[in-house]
């Protein structure tokens, strides 16, 4: 059974080399890590080929910040081609708990998609403000409305795809980036008829470094809703 891990990166210089052997020390059996980074100027990417004699450790390097979707496309299409069995998607910031992993691999083995989830019972987020969760809170409430999704977690970006999902989804389709490519990902996971289980995770707001996205990404959450919905 292969595990392959994609962590896409902007300037995570602070986090990645951490998260890694984190990772690693966890000593699942068949799991590798893919790293997508967009030439971050802070050299995120010499941080992980470092490591790469050490740990069974892909990097895909990209021109420049070309957007946290696309970069999940280019390493889902390399997850692929290494014959992976689960594909997840993770935070370099640590918001997503290593130790969240084995669960959710165990869940992956009955579900098509397993979303670490900060929106059922026992799920939370750590860190933000009341305004950042009302609007978290409002824009998935009209996303799941308008849409019909049925998962709770709309925009979570730690998730366990099997393999089979990746495969049937029309990848090159996807066009959107940031919370949009999320919930897009999401509502055709679900359209496609395939199982989709959340279990609680905690969320920890990122402490080193920024947050990579931006107003546009948030614009661009609804704009997609409304693609999706009337096209
Ligand atoms: N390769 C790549 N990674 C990105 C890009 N934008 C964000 N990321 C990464 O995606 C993850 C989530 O971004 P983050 O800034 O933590 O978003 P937030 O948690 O919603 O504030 C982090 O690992 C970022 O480094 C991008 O344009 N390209
Ligand atoms: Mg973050």
């Amino acid at each position: 059974m292969k595990i392959v891990i994609i962590i896409p990166t902007y300037n995570e210089k602070e986090n990645i080399e951490k998260l890694i052997t984190k990772i690693f020390a966890l000593n699942i059996s068949g799991l590798e890590i893919l790293v997508v980074d967009d030439n971050s100027p802070d050299g995120t990417a010499q941080v992980v080929k470092n490591l790469q004699n050490k740990y069974p450790l892909n990097i895909i390097e990209r021109a420049g910040k070309l957007g946290l979707g696309s970069a999940y496309i280019a390493g889902f299409k390399k997850a692929l081609e290494m014959q992976a069995d689960y594909i997840f998607e993770m935070d370099a910031d640590f918001s997503h708990d290593p130790d969240d992993l084995p669960k959710m691999i165990e869940t992956a083995k009955n579900f098509d998609l397993v979303i670490g989830s900060r929106k059922i019972p026992g799920g939370k987020v750590i860190g933000w403000g009341w305004t950042r969760k009302f609007m978290s809170n409002g824009a998935m409430w009209l996303s799941r409305t308008l849409l019909g999704l049925k998962a709770k977690d709309v925009t979570a970006g730690f998730r366990c795809f099997n393999s089979k999902v990746l495969k049937t989804l029309n990848l090159d389709e996807i066009n959107s980036n940031g919370y949009a490519f999320q919930e897009e990902l999401l509502y055709k996971t679900q359209k496609a008829n395939f199982t989709i289980k959340e279990i609680p995770v905690t969320f920890i707001d990122r402490m080193e470094g920024k947050s990579k996205l931006s107003k546009k990404d948030i614009i661009e959450f609804f704009l997609i809703i409304f693609k999706l919905r009337f096209k």
